[in-house]
């Protein structure tokens, strides 16, 4: 029986409740149902030579970990990975800083993971990559002679190719994709971008059926494998922890006001300054509003060695301290903006005990937050979804109120009808967008990705 064997730039703690996001319950149960192996970046960094990877097996599957040199990991993390790839693959321009060394650095990191992962390989594994960090991978795995399937989960959005081309080694990238035999993306739009930017470079030679390419002298699979949550998993979860203290707590302290919440990484790409700018003008436009709605924020600091990271921090406490100078009285602050990461259980507690759900992405892959809000709620009474139409998750959930993140006005008329919508009109929406929740959920992503790869085994 063959192995799957993962890789990612981190790898979830086998010991620790870590493992709870989206992308490691998938992941994790993939593993468990093939046996095998997880592949990546233990999250040390050190000075001499890089070591052989560290093991820890608990059940049937195997954490491989691997040390990064201090330099390389600046390079590759922070610049080519976060200073490159992430603002280009979110249309961002503006936060997109290129030097030479943060090629190197990523083609270094992406040898070196190869260079390890070679000895762990056995003659009948099939390799699953996640994410941008790791594009050239399969490209370096060929170099060293590695036949074994291999396929690539895209998390985030596949920029058309006029703003990929920004990228002064966009073609290396293409190329590296490639050497892939199947790569999925979250959406039909990121597949088109992807192909579309392989025949503008002249790299594609055929379309075949059923997904199917020549590109670069390879036969290879691209399709859209849109990620999932586990529906029953959230809603249980959901159910338990709004019983919990601190979930039951904040609720009382709301005194019967409505509740909206957004739940982020803090991340210049999620769209919060134009969020706090919307509220503001809800605010402002509905005086009704006023002292009748609070705004919790939950974004927990990442990337913090990138500069852009540390501004948009500051940009939002500002902004948090002006809406609520403005605003409050003495028994209401409209905005309670938490710069902290909370366990999982009491977020989906507090997605619950939402009246509405704020999922305003600039541009995201997927948006797993949209969908854990969704089945977060109480069927009988639930919250309404607020969500970007350039967030991934809109081309599923159609039933959401659909806004355009950069217009804090049109965001604001969103909030404004999401809190007076009628109780049928909520429920309706809610049935609807679950269902489609059931029909792409975590077990389908992961299926559907992993069938294709065996079969791509001829
Ligand atoms: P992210 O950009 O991290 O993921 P998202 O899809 O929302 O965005 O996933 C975040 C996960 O982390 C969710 O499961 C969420 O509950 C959890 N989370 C968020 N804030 C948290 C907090 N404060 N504390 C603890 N947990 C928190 C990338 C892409 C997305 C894509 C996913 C999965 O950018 O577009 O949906 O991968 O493919």
């Amino acid at each position: 029986m063959s192995r799957l064997f993962a890789v990612s730039n981190r790898v979830a703690d086998p010991v620790g409740g870590k493992a709870a996001g989206g992308l490691a319950v998938g992941l994790l149960a993939a593993l468990k149902q093939y046996g095998g192996v997880w592949f990546g970046w233990g999250g040390k960094i050190r000075q001499g030579d890089p070591s052989d990877p560290t093991i820890v097996r608990r059940g049937n599957i195997s954490y491989a970990t691997i040390d990064l040199f201090e330099s390389d990991y600046d390079d590759y993390y922070n610049g080519y990975s976060n200073a490159c790839l992430w603002p280009l693959c979110h249309y961002m321009l503006g936060f997109f800083r290129y030097e030479r060394r943060f090629s190197e650095a990523y083609r270094k990191v992406n040898a070196l993971f190869a260079r390890k992962m070679l000895r762990l390989l056995e003659d009948d594994d099939f390799i699953w990559v996640h994410d941008y960090h790791l594009i050239p991978l399969a490209a370096e795995l060929r170099r060293a002679g590695v036949t074994n399937p291999i396929g690539f989960f895209m998390h985030v959005p596949f920029p058309n190719i006029d703003v990929l081309r920004t990228l002064p080694d966009h073609l290396d990238i293409l190329r590296a994709l490639t050497c892939y035999d199947v790569i999925g993306f979250q959406t039909h739009n990121d597949v088109r971008s992807f192909t579309e930017g392989l025949a503008r470079e002249g790299l594609l030679q055929a379309r075949l059926d059923d997904g199917r390419f020549r590109a670069d002298g390879r036969e290879i699979t691209v399709r859209a494998y849109p990620i999932g949550i586990d529906v029953d998993g959230v809603f249980r979860m959901a159910s338990r922890s709004v019983r919990s203290a601190t979930v039951s707590r904040t609720i009382e302290g709301l005194q019967g006001r409505g509740f909206i919440v957004g739940v982020d990484r803090l991340d210049y790409s999620k769209g919060l300054p134009e969020r706090f700018r919307a509220f503001e003008q809800l605010l402002a436009r509905y005086p009704e509003t006023r002292n009748r709605l609070v705004f919790m924020q939950i974004a927990p600091p990442t990337r913090t060695g990138v500069r852009a990271y540390q501004d948009i921090r500051r940009e939002l406490e500002q902004m948090a301290g002006h809406i609520n100078g403005h605003y409050a009285e003495p028994d209401w602050v409209p905005i309670r903006y938490l710069n902290r990461g909370f366990s999982r259980s009491i977020l989906m507690g507090l997605l619950r005990a939402a009246n509405i759900g704020l999922v305003t992405p600039l541009r995201d892959g997927m948006n797993l937050v949209a969908k854990e809000f969704v089945a977060a709620q109480d069927p009988d009474n639930p919250g309404a979804l607020v969500l970007s139409s350039l967030a991934g998750a809109a081309a599923e959930l159609e039933e959401a109120v659909i806004v355009n993140p950069y217009d804090s006005e049109g965001m604001a008329e969103a909030i404004q009808q999401a809190a007076n919508m009628p109780l049928d009109e909520r429920r309706e929406r809610h049935a609807s967008m679950i269902d489609t929740l059931r029909r792409h959920d975590i077990d389908a992503w992961r299926t559907q990705f992993v069938d294709a790869l065996q079969q791509s085994r001829g």
